[in-house]
């Protein structure tokens, strides 16, 4: 199509039509029901503002996924299960992320929460209780087959609503209990019933014999904007500091001085040990200033950094710091390998 600016455009901004006609083709009986499906997929749409990099792009790669279910019951139940699944995936990102009742604007439906990270540099003005931050969605283990609204029920007991939402006039929270903040939104999750399926003649047969169509709802995460958003959320003045779970390598090693022998050899012995462990690792053997090189590697903020330099290498051993915390230690190579295993 042409796009605002009558530039030629590659359409695709979200698959709620795509997804209900495949499961039309195949699914019946509510007896295959529920049904979640989900795919990792570039969405392509025509951004009023695009703007700041992978934090809103005209194209952008989102995790979308799809519920079906018989009824609003059934519907409501795969909605909590994403809406915890979500909040537990975020947790594991090195993030807090905050939902929030929330427009379903062009998406549709009735019920819909967002999920907000607070950052200065987030492009919605938001408002939540302060207790939000002393929640961890990690504590306990939930059954997913188990009935999660309790769960559900104790996040969306606290008030937090983004600018569009917020009225000060009505808002419940005293304002020495309110934090006002910037927020960079992660994830959205709808519940739209029929919207798609009735229309589509997306329908299933019933234990009654009787056919109806399907209640559906959709979840998405903005892959990469989570990129950004992660850095926003976890980082100081020398650069990124990666959380473990979502480094692109775990280990950044350095060789201070490539082309002398015995530095080349413990550096390249590590690098092979550190791949055969299965420990995602980046080689630095450039040749540059070994100022540099540390400037560069706090930069990219792998979670370690194991240091190779010529007077280590002749005494054995190497030197092993924690990004996040700046800790630094002299140790053996080997030593220095299972450390950073963890
Ligand atoms: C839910 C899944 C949907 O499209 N349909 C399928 C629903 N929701 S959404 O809120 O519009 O988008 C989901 C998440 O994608 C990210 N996102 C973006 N990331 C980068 N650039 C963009 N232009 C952009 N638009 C949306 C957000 O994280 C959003 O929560």
């Amino acid at each position: 199509i042409k796009d605002r600016h009558e530039r030629d455009m590659l359409y695709g901004p979200t698959n709620e039509e795509q997804i209900t006609d495949i499961f039309k083709a195949s699914v019946r009986s509510y007896k295959h029901l529920p049904k979640l499906l989900y795919h990792i997929q570039w969405k392509f749409r025509d951004e009023v503002r695009p703007r700041f990099g992978v934090m809103r792009g005209r194209e952008f790669v989102m995790k979308d996924a799809y519920s079906f279910d018989l009824d609003y019951e059934g519907a409501v139940r795969s909605y909590r299960k994403f809406f915890v699944a979500y909040l537990r995936t975020f947790a594991r990102m090195g993030l807090k992320a905050i939902p929030m009742q929330a427009d379903s604007g062009p998406i549709g439906g009735d019920m819909s929460h967002e999920f907000q990270i607070l950052a200065d540099t987030g492009e919605s003005k938001v408002y939540c209780h302060k207790d939000f931050l002393k929640f961890d969605p990690l504590q306990t283990e939930p059954d997913y087959d188990s009935d999660l609204k309790p769960l559900v029920d104790r996040w969306t007991g606290l008030y937090a609503a983004a600018d569009d939402k917020h009225d000060p006039a009505k808002c419940p929270v005293p304002k020495d209990q309110l934090l006002e903040a910037r927020g960079i939104e992660v994830g959205h999750i709808f519940y739209f019933g029929t919207k798609y399926s009735e229309p589509m003649g997306a329908m299933v047969d019933g234990p009654d014999g009787k056919s109806a169509a399907v209640h559906m709802g959709s979840y998405g995460v903005g892959v990469s904007r989570l990129a950004g958003a992660i850095i926003e959320a976890s980082h100081d003045d020398a650069g990124i500091v990666w959380p473990d779970s979502v480094a692109p390598f775990r280990v950044g090693l350095v060789n201070l001085k490539p082309g002398d022998a015995k530095t080349d050899a413990v550096a390249g012995d590590l690098y092979a040990k550190l791949k055969q462990a299965g420990i995602e690792v980046l080689y630095d053997d450039r040749d540059e200033r070994a100022g540099a090189k540390f400037a560069d590697m706090d930069l990219i903020g792998l979670p370690w950094q194991i240091v190779v330099g010529p007077r280590g290498a002749a005494a054995g051993t190497v030197e092993v710091k924690r990004r996040k915390t700046g800790e630094k230690q002299e140790m053996p190579a080997d030593r220095a390998l299972a450390k950073v295993a963890g």
